[in-house]
């Protein structure tokens, strides 16, 4: 295999994106991500928190027929939850403004079915409040969940006036509570009552009070659902779908939300919402996942181009339970001793062909989404491209990161990685895929020893592909792979 071994561009000879030497860059490869999808892409994981009367009734979904008074959380405290979210590794809380009980944690304006009709601080509470405090205290963004499906609400069944009553609490939430970045509309239904909701409406509302916001139904217009709720992306999995194709709620769409489209229309990226517990709610009986199982749904989630979206339920008490923040804080800490310690962080890099000085196979070696390696187009001859890291001393690492640079667009379509010069002094296939995006972890099986690993293209949308960052790590909690 013959590469080209690239040095560093003369410093203030070329920048990303047009170089002197007048290579430009790649052309984007429609369609491509929002600003605010990008961030959100970035952000991998976000806390979820399910909390309401069904906190205190042991229920998953409420009838509407809970009495208000019922909800007393007495040691309610949103920066115990903003403080375990920070020190996890969340940059984004999500809560349950209303569930599908209708019971608002908000004093809404339009319903007394609230917290203002609780026995909480004297019906003088706002959870709302204190968790934008909270978060914002923190440097955290706050995300809201607003149930379609209100099983209190008179109104609901009937199209004007339960259309018009959403959009008035849409609006309270999103005015009173500072910058808003994800909008959560739930897809759940009864099956009793005819209603049909204005979705676009409802969306415009949105973009035209918090621009940045995110919003997250099954097909988006922000963010998709996974398909399931067990935090398991497809091991193909896109970006892109056709989203016209589909409408939000429509029965036998999981598999398709699951893998995405590699033709798909519109860029809304998966997201994989999933319970530290059995339930959304807090419930006595039930514990939390342990940390191999959490750690499972980080792979097949974050590790396959998704954000992992963890719900974690306050308690009656109103606060995270002491079982659930252990293992959250374990979690956390887990994922930065696998990825703070990147193996092949001084290998050189060499390339199959680079398209210019400003696309040096070595700007893998960092983690800015904007800076990558991208080769020449492929000659008559060539079958694919590829990027090869070199260490001086072999390494052994159980986990290979892949990273393209999705601001321009999701491409690979088929790879393969290969690692030699360890016990084993052929190239040896460790593992390969069908798709990459934003973030590709390869877990293996076994621990491979190695002084080169190489990242073969053998398929890919647009002209070239276009690799932000490819690195090594070593899982130490990977049971298969413990003594
Ligand atoms: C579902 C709801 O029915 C569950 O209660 C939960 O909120 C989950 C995240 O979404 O559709």
């Amino acid at each position: 295999m013959k590469g080209v071994v690239l040095a560093v561009p003369p410093l203030g000879q070329c920048e990303v994106g047009f170089c002197s030497l007048n290579v430009p860059p790649p052309l984007p490869v429609l369609p491509v991500p929002s600003a605010s999808q990008l961030k959100w892409q970035q952000r991998e994981m976000v806390m979820f928190m399910h909390f309401g009367v069904n906190t205190f009734t042991n229920n998953e979904w409420g009838t509407g027929k809970e009495d208000p008074k019922l909800f007393n959380p007495k040691g309610l405290d949103a920066n115990q939850w903003a403080t375990v979210a920070k020190e996890a590794g969340f940059s984004l809380l999500v809560l349950t403004a209303k569930h599908h009980d209708g019971f608002c944690l908000w004093p809404s304006a339009y319903t007394n079915h609230s917290v203002k009709s609780s026995l909480w601080e004297n019906g003088g509470g706002d959870v709302l409040k204190d968790l934008s405090e909270a978060t914002r205290a923190q440097g955290l963004d706050l995300g809201v969940y607003l149930s379609p499906w209100d099983r209190f609400e008179p109104f609901y069944g009937k199209e004007v006036q339960y259309n018009e009553f959403y959009l008035g609490q849409l609006q309270e939430l999103l005015t009173k509570y500072g910058p808003v970045s994800e909008v959560w509309f739930d897809g759940a239904k009864g099956d009793n009552t005819t209603m049909t909701y204005l979705f676009s409406e409802w969306f415009a509302i949105v973009k035209e009070l918090q621009i940045y916001a995110n919003i997250f139904s099954d097909v988006g217009p922000g963010v998709r659902w996974v398909g399931n709720e067990d935090g398991e992306a497809g091991l193909t999995c896109w970006s892109t779908i056709n989203s016209s194709s589909y409408h939000i709620g429509q029965a036998g769409t999981e598999g398709y939300l699951n893998t995405g489209d590699p033709y798909g229309t519109d860029w809304i990226p998966p997201e994989c919402d999933v319970s530290i517990r059995t339930g959304w709610f807090w419930h006595s009986d039930q514990k939390p996942k342990s940390l191999s199982q959490l750690l499972d749904i980080y792979y097949t989630s974050v590790g396959r181009n998704c954000l992992l979206l963890l719900n974690i339920p306050p308690n009656t008490t109103g606060l995270l339970s002491g079982e659930d923040v252990e293992r959250v804080m374990e979690f956390g800490k887990a994922i930065k001793t696998i990825f703070s310690v990147d193996l092949a962080a001084s290998a050189s890099v060499t390339a199959s062909s680079v398209r210019g000085p400003a696309f040096s196979p070595s700007n893998v070696l960092s983690n800015d989404l904007w800076t990558y390696w991208a080769p020449k187009d492929l000659g008559s001859n060539e079958k694919s491209h590829w990027i090869e890291l070199k260490v001086e001393e072999a390494v052994e690492f159980n986990v290979v990161r892949i990273q393209e640079s999705i601001g321009l667009g999701q491409r690979v379509m088929e790879y393969g990685v290969y690692a030699s010069g360890g016990d084993e002094k052929k190239m040896m296939l460790v593992s390969n895929g069908t798709t990459i995006g934003y973030k590709k972890l390869h877990r293996l099986e076994k621990p491979v020893k190695a002084i080169t690993v190489s990242l073969f293209i053998w398929k890919f949308k647009g002209d070239v592909p276009l690799i932000s960052s490819f690195g090594l790590h070593f899982d130490p909690f990977y049971n298969a792979v413990s003594p």
